[in-house]
């Protein structure tokens, strides 16, 4: 097959053709080679609200095996296909649980497992973000002004999906996903009236206004309609009426609460089409479906209200009431207390707990990361951890080699095929054999990818990387537990160190970040216009400006993301201990031969068990002594026994920097001294960590002059990254929760 089209590929015409020809062209050419798999035995659905996929085209060319042939015979005609890296990415994911359903998908495509997936095609991916005079700008993604040349509409499948007020069109569009399977990743499209285009217009719409939750009560209902209307359908044509046997061909896993609905639905359309009991379906949907939780913020656990359901889904309202009732039986006959029974309700009041209703009828819970997995039993769902204990499991999350170092690595995995043989490539554990001594070329792969790294950031940012200085990176979302701001506040200390001369031997330093921050987040975005300030006053001190960078990149996403983790040295993932569930970018950087200066919290803790603690630079409080320290925490005090941490802290008001009159900047120290009415002062404790976060920046520093031992730390975490690929973390859903084999 690679063959065929490989000869197709050198008989491929590309003489005077733009660039988006040919790149659907060429695409398509390839689609010709790609047959999803028909599914015939036990399967596993993953049913996402959000995929964040990012390029298609050179990971498929990988995933089929003909990268670098393709790439040689196509440059031979004049086409480089780096100049497709001009594509949009296929963005519709906000950050890492979209991009973790996107690693999921290509390590059971890659693994041969039996996975689908079921999402939403966005008309408009993530927002794109430019900075102007510092501050996030936003404009829509359109990324469908480039074709989806490897998606193909089914026209002939497509399906009505009934609300109260309307009807909407659910067309799928299918994107094989290429391994050693071939997987489906069904995107619907809404269809019909204006108003039911909206559905899948943006990924998700502001939900603070009552216009905003309906649209996105229509977008999960929409999403679960059309996946569980076709299962069903398929199963019927297949197996008959009966559906005491769909459990056995299908598990179903929900990607954080988005998709619960389609456990009502999937009730309602038992009850009402097939003539199955509600206890029955009941039954049968608490044997198929699984949770995994994705964070314990109370924020983002989804509560509906019933009253707006009911409004323009009254069915689904009401069998979420009728699985209440079914439950409340089940816990009186457990001999629950009345609170106890509170704290598990799926409707409460008028609240309808999308969270309680995954793990009650969620064969199978799990968190995504060991502490997270912990805290998820301990704070969260404790009583229903007390009454179902073989419920919750945990599975680490994962990230796909293939993605991120074999495409993104390219050098890297190359010195890897020599010392070792291709065969870590699958199996990764291979990687532990890597005598990490032998650091020369090593360090030259990181030279020659930090240089590539600095081109492109000057191509998209037209920013100048400091020549040969350590990279310490920090990349995700923008939010306040993500700590940002701290970080800023360790940069400015390090500079006003430098400046009264107190880091005699530093050696030159970027601080590299990219963030978006959700558009009604106003903290999120007075932090960039913070940190887009100091690089502004540290970049243009000549007295400094040879030895520190600050350099913050616009628009952040996945293809951006491939080129950080290789070229960086320091991967900061500093999150208050408790708050990030796993984190998946600092499985990317560890991959990519990064240490790690973070605190013990979601992942960071296994990367540190398995690559050890002496080659990572840990620091701040834990989880256990966080929640020590809640009621008693008064950073007033810290501050007023740490000149050095006040003089960061007050530039935020002393009118060293402007925010231009936003009163971000009041804000934010604010929320820092004397709290709000919804959380007491720095409630991410951002003052107790900071000092020991500097001290680490130093170490990591100081450690880097020792070149030779410094890389010799940055290839253990390489050495020891196995467990973090999404091929184990893949193969534990399999065995722990889907029960799927291997094909
Ligand atoms: C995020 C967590 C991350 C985690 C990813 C993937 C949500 C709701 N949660 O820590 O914050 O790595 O999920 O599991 O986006």
């Amino acid at each position: 097959m690679t063959e065929k089209l490989l000869q197709e590929l050198k008989e491929y015409d590309a003489a005077g053709k733009d660039i988006k020809t040919l790149y659907t062209e060429i695409s398509e050419l390839c689609m010709k080679y790609i047959a999803p798999e028909k599914r015939e035995g036990r399967t596993a659905y993953y049913l996402s609200i959000e995929y964040l996929m990012g390029r298609m085209f050179h990971n498929n060319l990988l995933e089929l095996g003909v990268l670098e042939e393709a790439e040689k015979i196509l440059s031979e005609k004049g086409v480089n296909i780096s100049d497709f890296e001009e594509i949009e990415d296929a963005a519709l994911g906000n950050g890492g649980l979209g991009r973790l359903a996107a690693c999921f998908l290509d390590s059971a495509a890659g693994c041969g497992y039996p996975l689908d997936g079921y999402g939403i095609r966005y008309k408009y991916g993530l927002f794109k973000q430019k900075f102007e005079n510092g501050e996030q700008a936003e404009s829509a993604d359109d990324w469908l002004i480039w074709g989806d040349p490897w998606s193909v509409r089914r026209e002939n499948e497509k399906r009505v999906v009934h609300f109260a007020d309307m009807d909407v069109t659910a067309v799928p569009y299918d994107m094989p996903i290429v391994g050693k399977s071939v997987n489906t990743l069904r995107l619907f499209a809404a269809e019909g009236s204006e108003q039911a285009q909206k559905i899948c217009e943006y990924l998700y719409p502001a939900d603070d206004t009552e216009e905003g939750k309906l649209l996105r009560i229509r977008q999960e209902y929409f999403l679960s309609a059309a996946a569980i209307g076709e299962l069903a359908e398929r199963y019927v044509e297949k197996h008959g009426r009966n559906f005491n046997e769909f459990a056995k061909y299908h598990s179903l896993q929900l990607n954080d609460t988005h998709a619960v609905m389609s456990v009502a639905e999937f009730i309602r359309l038992l009850t009402k089409n097939y003539g199955v009991s509600f206890a029955r379906a009941l039954d049968i949907a608490k044997r198929t479906f699984n949770y995994t939780n994705h964070t314990i913020l109370p924020e983002a656990l989804e509560c509906w209200n019933y009253a707006l359901m009911e409004k323009i889904l009254p069915e689904i309202a009401e069998v979420f009431k009728t699985i209440q009732i079914y439950a409340e039986r089940e816990w009186k006959r457990k001999k629950c207390s009345k609170e106890e029974i509170a704290a598990m309700s799926v409707l409460h009041g008028e609240s309808l707990s999308m969270a309680n209703a995954a793990v009650y009828v969620g064969e199978k819970v799990n968190g995504v990361a060991a502490i997270h997995s912990e805290l998820v039993k301990r704070n969260l769902f404790p009583v229903a951890y007390k009454y179902y204990p073989d419920k919750f499991q945990n599975v680490t999350n994962g990230i796909t080699q293939r993605r991120w170092l074999m495409l993104c690595n390219r050098e890297l995995s190359a010195l890897l095929d020599s010392k070792l043989t291709s065969a870590w490539r699958e199996d990764m554990t291979r990687l532990e054999t890597l005598d990490t001594t032998d650091t020369a070329e090593f360090i030259a792969v990181k030279a020659e990818k930090k240089k590539q790294l600095a081109e492109y950031i000057l191509r998209h940012d037209g920013i100048q990387l400091l020549d040969g200085a350590i990279v310490y990176a920090q990349v995700k979302r923008l939010h306040e537990y993500k700590r940002q701001l701290m970080t800023a506040f360790a940069i400015l200390r390090i500079y006003y160190d430098l400046k009264d001369g107190k880091l005699p031997d530093f050696r030159p330093s970027v601080f590299l970040f990219g963030a978006k921050a959700a558009s009604g987040y106003f903290r999120a975005k007075g932090i960039i216009k913070y940190l887009n300030e100091i690089a502004r006053l540290v970049n243009n001190d000549e007295q400094t400006n040879k030895l520190l960078q600050v350099v913050f990149v616009q628009n952040y996403n996945v293809s951006y993301a491939e080129k950080i983790v290789a070229g960086a040295d320091v991967s900061l993932q500093v999150s208050t201990a408790g708050f990030e569930a796993s984190g998946t970018g600092n499985m990317k950087f560890m991959l990519n031969g990064a240490v790690t200066c973070g605190t013990m919290d979601g992942a960071n803790i296994e990367i540190v068990e398995h690559a050890g603690k002496d080659n990572n630079y840990i620091f701040g409080a834990s989880v256990e002594e966080i929640e020590r320290l809640k009621d008693t925490y008064d950073p007033n005090e810290i501050l007023s026994q740490n000149p050095d941490l006040k003089r960061v802290a007050e530039t935020l008001t002393d009118g060293t920097f402007s925010d231009g009159g936003k009163g971000y900047f009041k804000e934010l120290y604010s929320s820092l001294t004397v709290g709000a009415h919804w959380h007491k002062p720095d409630h991410y404790f951002i003052f107790r960590d900071l000092p020991e976060y500097v001290d680490s920046l130093i170490s990591v520093n100081r450690d880097y002059g020792n070149k030779a031992a410094f890389a010799k730390k940055q290839m253990e975490n390489t050495a020891h990254a196995a467990f973090f690929s999404s091929d184990r973390a893949i193969a534990d859903y399999a065995r722990k929760i889907w029960n799927i084999e291997k094909a």
